[in-house]
């Protein structure tokens, strides 16, 4: 933890008092003057930070800022983010949590940012992640399943990610199979997983989601839509409440994947599906296409498709299109 994130702390525990320049400067190990630098620094990023002479500092307005103090307040986990790394800006969430997680960094490191440059999508594609509206964050999971089980845990991640979007806000997110939110048809999430391992061991699992929050509707890919535009209110909404409810919510639902396995999240995810009942275009590999209707989640986490000859087919992954 940073000494700006210690000071909100500080803050945070005392917040019906005034604490002075001195009993901070005392308790951080720091110099009057460097503590005035970094009330500065946090006024900047938006803090409204009250000075009374002889009283001491108050906080009086917090930012949606999603920096890590922000994040570990009140946070219900015990895994997942009890170790962030926050950048305001990133190429890739995914690629800084890879790299770590090479190194060694624990299961439940969190990475997330304000703002990706070179934010990713399956296959190569991008994912548009401009500043302050998004939330855009990689986690390092180490599950003791093999390779080709991973997917499933994106299939976790999904439903986890819908049910912390309806706590959050009410709203009827959906999972359009495998790896997006939708909201009215529209997409305000994704979720990439990646992973290194070998052919009967995974050595790592990095879990990325991308959600549109408060992102306004223009910046975004012409089929997308975000939190905020599909809300009644036009209040912007908190990244960090939502980030602390998705990582519990996730903690809970890979700790029941890990200890009774997919069938409950077969059950939840078809549950939350706008996939099963309608007619759809599966791509696989970016190749081939197959069109017919989605008529369920197999026991491995597939898409069963009933093709218009009446065969089923079953796929591990691909992109889907809803047609109706
Ligand atoms: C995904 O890929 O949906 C996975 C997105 C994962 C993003 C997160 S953000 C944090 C972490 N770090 C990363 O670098 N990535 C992860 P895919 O199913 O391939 O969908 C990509 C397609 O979604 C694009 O080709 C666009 O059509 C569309 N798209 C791009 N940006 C979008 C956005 N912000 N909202 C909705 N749709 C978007």
């Amino acid at each position: 933890m940073g000494r700006d994130d210690k000071i909100l702390e500080l803050f945070k525990k005392e917040k019906d008092s005034y604490l002075s320049g001195e009993e901070i400067s005392h308790l951080l190990g720091i110099s009057r003057q460097a503590l005035w630098k970094h009330i500065e620094k946090l006024r900047d990023a938006g803090y409204v930070i009250e000075a009374v002479p002889h009283l001491g500092y108050k906080l009086r307005h917090v930012p949606d800022k999603m920096f890590v103090s922000e994040i570990k307040w009140n946070l219900n986990t015990k895994i997942l983010g009890r170790d962030i790394r926050y950048y305001e800006t990133v190429g890739s969430t995914n690629n800084v949590a890879y790299e770590l997680a090479a190194e060694g960094a624990r299961e439940g490191t969190l990475v997330i940012a304000n703002e990706q440059t070179k934010g990713k999508g399956r296959l190569g594609r991008s994912w548009v992640s401009p500043e302050e509206g998004g939330v855009y964050l990689s986690l390092i999971l180490r599950p003791d399943i093999l390779p080709n089980e991973v997917p499933k845990i994106t299939l976790v991640a999904a439903v986890s990610a819908v049910k912390a979007i309806r706590q959050f806000t009410g709203l009827e997110a959906l999972v359009k199979w495998p790896n997006d939110i939708l909201i009215s048809d529209r997409k305000a999430g994704g979720i990439l997983t990646e992973l290194k391992g070998e052919l009967d061991k995974v050595n790592f699992v990095v879990l990325g989601m991308g959600i549109n929050v408060n992102t306004p509707r223009e910046l975004l890919p012409k089929s997308a839509t975000s939190i905020k535009a599909e809300s009644k209110s036009s209040a912007e909404l908190s990244r960090v409440e939502l980030v602390k409810i998705f990582l519990k919510t996730l903690e809970d639902e890979y700790a029941g994947f890990s200890k009774n396995g997919f069938p409950p999240v077969r059950e939840a995810l078809k549950s939350y599906s706008c996939t099963l009942g309608r007619q759809v275009s599966v791509t696989k590999s970016g190749k081939e296409r197959f069109c017919g209707k989605a008529v369920d989640i197999d026991k491995n986490g597939g898409l069963v498709v009933e093709l218009a000859d009446g065969q089923e087919e079953t796929f591990l992954s691909g992109d889907v299109t809803l047609i109706r």
